[in-house]
C-alpha cells in the first residue's frame, strides 16, 4: 500500500479544481474561469487498490493584498509543507510570464518532489508540447513532466500512476469511503458562489462570500406527493458595496433568482432532498480584511 499527501500548486485559473473534480468523478470544488474562485485548501481522497492519494486543491499562487488573500497564500504554503509530492499545473495555452516566474520562486524554497503538469493540452496544438517542456525542465529539478487535460481527463491515469510511484509506502489515511472532509454546509456556500461567479460577469469580481447560516429539515405537507425530505437553508451572501448588492439582486430581482434556483437545484440533487434556499445579501464594506466574517467563512 502507498498513501500520501499531493498538493495542487499552480497560477490562478489553471485548472486545479478542475483536475481534482475530474480525479475524483465529484464535484467537490467549485470551478470559475475567474482567478482566485479556490480559497482555501479543498482535501480529495482518491483511495484505488493500490493505496491512497490525497490531493489538497489549492488557491492559485499570487501577490497578496489583502488579509483574505494572505489567508489563501498560506493554506498554499502549509500545503506545501504538508505534501509528500507537489503537482505545479501550468497552462499549455498561456505565455510564460511574471506570474509563472513567482510561482518557480515559491517552489524553489522547497525540496519536495514536484511534478509538471502542462493543462489544457486539448485547447493547443501537439507540436506546442516539446517547445514548452523546454522552456521549463531546467527551472526546477522536476520530478516528471506530464502533458494532461483536466476537463477531458487525458493523460489523469497515467499522472496518478506516476503519483503512486512517488509515494511513501504506508497505510490509508483516511476510510475508503472518504470522498473529502469539507461539511456540506462549507459545499453549499461554495456551490452558490460558483453560481454567483458565473451570473455575473466583469462587474464584480470575486468579491462575495457566502456563509451558510443553517440546513434545517422541514416537515413533508401531509399529501405531498414529493416524497424527498425536506430541508430549509438560509445563507448569507457578504459584498462589499451597495452598488455590488443591487447588481447581484440584478433587475426585478432576476439575477439572485437565477443564482438561487442553479444552486438549488445542484443542492438538490447532492442530498436529494427538496430544498428551499433562502438568500440574502449583506453589505459588508472590507470584509476581505475582517478577521471576523474570514473566520466564520473558513469555520463552516
Ligand atoms: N480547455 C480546457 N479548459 C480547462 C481545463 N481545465 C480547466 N479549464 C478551465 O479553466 C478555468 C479555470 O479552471 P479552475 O479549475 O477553476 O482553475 P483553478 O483556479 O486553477 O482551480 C475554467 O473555465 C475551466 O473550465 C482543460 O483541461 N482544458
Ligand atoms: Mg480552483
Amino acid at each position: 500500500m502507498r498513501a500520501g499527501y499531493v498538493a495542487l500548486i499552480g497560477r490562478p485559473n489553471v485548472g486545479k479544481s478542475t483536475l481534482l473534480n475530474t480525479i475524483l468523478g465529484e464535484k467537490v470544488a467549485i470551478i470559475s474561469d475567474k482567478p482566485q474562485t479556490t480559497r482555501i485548501s479543498i482535501l480529495g481522497i482518491k483511495t484505488t487498490d493500490k493505496g491512497q492519494i490525497v490531493f489538497l486543491d489549492n488557491p492559485g499562487i499570487h501577490k497578496p493584498l489583502h488579509q483574505l488573500n494572505r489567508r489563501m497564500m498560506n493554506f498554499v504554503y502549509s500545503s506545501l509543507e504538508t505534501s509528500d509530492l507537489i503537482c505545479l499545473l501550468v497552462d499549455a495555452a498561456l505565455k510564460f510570464g511574471h506570474g509563472d516566474e513567482f510561482v518557480i520562486e515559491t517552489l524553489k524554497m522547497t525540496s519536495t518532489p514536484i511534478f509538471l503538469l502542462f493543462n489544457k493540452v486539448d485547447s493547443i496544438k501537439k507540436e506546442k508540447v516539446l517547445p514548452l517542456i523546454d522552456k521549463y525542465k531546467d527551472l526546477l529539478p522536476f520530478k516528471e513532466i506530464i502533458p494532461i487535460s483536466a476537463l477531458k481527463g487525458t493523460n489523469v491515469d497515467v499522472m496518478e500512476d506516476r503519483i503512486y510511484d512517488n509515494l511513501p509506502e504506508a497505510e490509508k489515511l483516511y476510510s475508503d469511503d472518504d470522498l473529502t472532509i469539507q461539511s456540506d454546509r462549507f459545499l453549499f456556500s461554495e456551490i452558490i458562489r460558483e453560481k454567483i461567479l458565473s451570473r455575473v460577469r466583469e462587474e464584480l469580481p470575486f468579491t462575495t462570500a457566502v456563509l451558510v447560516d443553517s440546513i434545517e429539515d422541514r416537515e413533508r405537507a401531509p399529501h405531498s406527493k414529493d416524497l424527498r425530505p425536506r430541508k430549509f437553508i438560509n445563507a448569507t451572501i457578504f459584498v462589499e458595496r451597495d452598488n455590488h448588492r443591487k447588481i447581484i439582486i440584478g433587475r426585478h430581482g432576476s439575477v439572485i433568482k437565477a443564482i438561487g434556483t442553479e444552486a438549488r437545484k445542484e443542492i438538490e440533487d447532492i442530498l436529494e432532498a427538496r430544498i428551499y434556499l433562502d438568500l440574502h445579501i449583506k453589505v459588508k464594506s472590507r470584509w476581505r480584511d475582517s478577521a471576523n466574517v474570514l473566520d466564520l467563512i473558513e469555520g463552516q
